[in-house]
């Protein structure tokens, strides 16, 4: 196969060997990101409809989540940093229950290189811990991730828990993942919290918003 369709093969079929050698020669063409976006998260997607479809079983799905986790870590310290911190500060947490990561992570990596301080609390975060982790760090917004129904859900109850702490105010919401849609971000969930709630379609919609938050 080409190297780009390869690329994509790998996070499919979560063919390691060989993986660094594949995405240095594509680094060579072209930029990191563009080949997180453009082939690798293309392979995810495959995989995403082969497990919705019942044609692949977990462990693989797992399997390929590894390679693209390993791709995205090689790529990482290639990719252009902009500036040099200190525009705010995002905490990230994927929400409770889940423990879809992926996304996220990319979040944190295009924040961070973009000149945001993030604060990264992993998978599967009760409000309690996402709220205690804000406060200490004094973070400037919160971004939660989700990839299950059930997690719009927990978002929404966590939106809920936040009102009644009245810290609404005080953090405005980023919010992401497969399972939401922007008219239930837009409509449901900012009709629940009384401070600020935004979807973030992908990492540089979130990068925009942050931007725009703290301008
Ligand atoms: Co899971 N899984 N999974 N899974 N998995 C999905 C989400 C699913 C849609 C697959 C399917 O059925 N087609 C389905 C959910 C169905 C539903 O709820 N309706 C599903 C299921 C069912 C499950 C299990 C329940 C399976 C089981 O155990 N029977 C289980 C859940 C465990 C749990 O959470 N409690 C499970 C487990 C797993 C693995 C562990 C094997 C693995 C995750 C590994 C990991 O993350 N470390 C996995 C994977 C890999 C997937 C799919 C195939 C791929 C997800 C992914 O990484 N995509 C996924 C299929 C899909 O999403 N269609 C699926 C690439 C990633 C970059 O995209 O995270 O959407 P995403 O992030 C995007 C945007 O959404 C956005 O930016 C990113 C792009 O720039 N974004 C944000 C995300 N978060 C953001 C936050 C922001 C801003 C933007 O600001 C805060």
């Amino acid at each position: 196969l080409p190297l780009f369709e390869r690329l994509e093969r790998r996070i499919i079929d979560g063919e390691r060997t060989g993986l660094e050698a594949d995405l240095d020669a594509a680094m060579e063409q072209k930029p990191p990101l563009d080949i997180i976006n453009e082939n690798l998260l293309a392979g995810m997607k495959v995989v995403g409809d082969l497990f919705g479809s019942g044609q692949m079983q977990l462990p693989f799905v797992l399997q390929s989540a590894e390679v693209m986790k390993a791709a995205v870590a090689h790529l990482e310290p290639h990719m252009e940093k902009n500036d040099a911190g200190g525009k705010g500060k995002l905490l990230l947490a994927t929400v409770k229950g889940d423990v879809h990561d992926i996304g996220k992570n990319l979040v944190d990596i295009i924040v961070s290189n973009n000149g945001y301080d993030v604060v990264n609390l992993g998978i599967k975060q009760p409000i309690n811990a996402i709220l205690e982790a804000a406060e200490e760090h004094q973070v400037d917004a919160i971004g939660m991730s989700g990839l299950l129904v059930k997690s719009t859900v927990i978002m929404k109850d966590n939106l809920r828990e936040m009102n009644e702490r009245g810290v609404a105010a005080k953090y405005p919401v980023l919010l992401g993942g497969a399972a939401l849609t922007r008219t239930f971000v837009e409509n449901d969930l900012d009709e629940v919290y009384e401070g600020d709630v935004r979807y973030a379609k992908d990492a540089f919609e979130g990068l925009h918003l942050m931007d725009r938050l703290m301008a």
